[in-house]
């Protein structure tokens, strides 16, 4: 079964940390306010309305911007430890690199970032959520691999100007993710679409500006500033659709989680084995002259090699793996050798790709360990989408509810008779947002925002009263979803 099926109370150390996430494009608004520079995002939905579910876009959003003041007092209403969010490459930086350095941005983040502090919140930044900078995507974006130094430039800012205040750094958010803009696959931004080739361009170019970061903040300003340094990779948990299909499941994991996580995580760096094996073989099946996954010189598998102090896992959802081909010819989809699917009968949220699905959670936190030891992990995103229409079945959101108990169940397995390294938890997500390509439609907030109204005021759900009350007791009660009064809401 996929479902958890205990009850009991659960309990969690005292230094375990809960926090709650956002990213910028998802929340800010402002796209043109006070100089910030326009982003892939912003570009891509302007001249491509027809992308998104409901033709809208991320130029209000819910206008965190002007309205972060609101954001951090219900960070603080749910007694969470940390608060992550991410910081607009262009709103800082305007052109991409240092040439201009907009102070009105660079403000922003202070403000956000004292206010936290005020309110004993502490900040985890994430420095990229997916929107570069349009006039770097003008130069190649990710696909130029001299993008990764305009990131270590990017991150030296950064480090520079709040690294006296932040001690949590999540270099990249999802790149497994971002870098399907460059394969065509679901218009992610950029929406280029050079399938098979694009998507490990960008990985590479990817890695490096990662690696970029790590060694900047190690060699310049780790001795006084004494932060982490972080990666946050995503993945569903794969499981075998038949007996026959365990090898289809490790490739799928190998090639979606491996790609990223096996050169930062693993003893000898470098990308999957596998990954490599198949890339190579299908490229010269297409009369190539070399792998279209490019190369790491021995020289820059050591530099990728350990570049994180922690390992930050977004997990959602468990797909089934089987043996076969599908995707385009060429494309990684294709080159992994899986096909992937789902089962109808689990249950279902908001979202198409996310079934509630517990016990994946505990068996790809094993799997995280077995790969790649007792890296310390921390869960960076975890939640769940609904899709209701009258604002009572929006805030009374039972759905999330459990399904935030039943994972946190098969987490607490996994640290505490498992023996994984998770030292931290951050749902997904602070308010109703921009949910890229399903808009204003699918929504993941703990707290609702109501899109229409001018004011965009956040108001509880019911989950954002019972994760409140784990942060503050470190205790899943039993039954957490017949605890939770409906009358505290209305
Ligand atoms: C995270 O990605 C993101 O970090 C976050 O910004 C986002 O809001 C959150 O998940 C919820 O989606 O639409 O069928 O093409 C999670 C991994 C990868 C899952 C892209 C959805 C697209 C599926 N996501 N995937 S589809």
């Amino acid at each position: 079964t996929l479902r958890s099926e205990d009850n009991e109370e659960l309990r969690f150390d005292d230094n375990f940390l809960f926090g709650v996430a956002s990213a910028a494009y998802q929340i800010e608004g402002a796209w043109n306010e006070d100089g910030k520079g326009e982003s892939i995002w912003d570009h891509m939905l302007h001249e491509h309305p027809e992308y998104t579910e409901d033709r809208q876009n991320g130029d209000v959003a819910a206008d965190s911007y002007h309205r972060y003041r609101d954001d951090v007092k219900i960070v603080k209403e749910m007694n969470m430890d940390f608060y992550r969010f991410s910081i607009s490459w262009p709103r800082i930086l305007p052109n991409g690199d240092l040439s201009l350095i907009n102070a009105k941005g660079v403000e922003y983040y202070n403000n956000l970032i004292d206010e936290l502090l005020a309110n004993g919140i502490e900040p985890m930044v994430t420095m990229f959520h997916w929107d570069l900078p349009y006039a770097l995507q003008e130069l190649g974006g990710w696909a130029n691999r001299h993008i990764a130094t305009y990131f270590r430039d990017y991150a030296d800012l950064l480090f520079k100007t709040y690294g006296n205040k932040v001690k949590w750094w999540i270099t990249l958010n999802e790149p497994q993710s971002f870098c399907r803009g460059y394969s065509g696959d679901h218009f992610l931004a950029p929406g280029v679409e050079h399938p098979g080739v694009g998507e490990y361009l960008c990985g590479h170019t990817a890695l490096l500006a990662h690696a970029h970061a790590y060694h900047l903040y190690e060699e310049t300003y780790r001795a006084k500033q004494k932060g982490e340094v972080g990666i946050t990779l995503n993945s569903f948990w794969y499981t075998p659709k038949t007996e026959n299909d365990k090898n289809a499941a490790e490739r799928a994991i190998q090639f979606w989680l491996g790609w990223f996580a096996n050169p930062v995580f693993s003893k000898e760096g470098n990308y999957p084995q596998v990954m490599r094996e198949r890339v190579a073989a299908n490229s010269a099946k297409e009369k190539l002259r070399r792998s279209r996954l490019p190369v790491f010189t021995q020289e820059e598998i050591n530099y990728i090699k350990g570049t994180a102090d922690f390992f930050g896992l977004n997990h959602y959802t468990t797909n089934y793996a089987e043996e076969g081909e599908e995707g385009k010819t060429p494309s990684a989809d294709r080159d992994a050798g899986a096909i992937i699917t789902q089962n109808a009968s689990w249950p279902s949220s908001g979202s198409d790709w996310l079934k509630v699905t517990p016990t994946g959670f505990r068996d790809l936190l094993n799997w995280i360990r077995n790969a790649y030891g007792d890296v310390r992990i921390i869960i960076t995103e975890n939640g769940f989408s609904d899709r209701n229409t009258t604002v009572d079945g929006i805030l009374l959101d039972d759905g999330r509810v459990t399904y935030f108990e039943e994972y946190l169940r098969e987490m607490h397995k996994a640290i505490y008779t498992d023996g994984v390294k998770v030292f931290g938890y951050t749902a997904w997500t602070l308010i109703d947002n921009f949910e890229w390509l399903h808009s204003y439609q699918e929504r993941f907030g703990l707290y609702y925002v109501n899109f229409s109204d001018p004011s965009l005021t956040r108001s509880a759900k019911k989950s954002s009263i019972y994760l409140g009350e784990i942060a503050l007791t470190h205790v899943v009660p039993s039954q957490g979803v017949q605890l939770i009064a409906s009358s505290i809401l209305l």
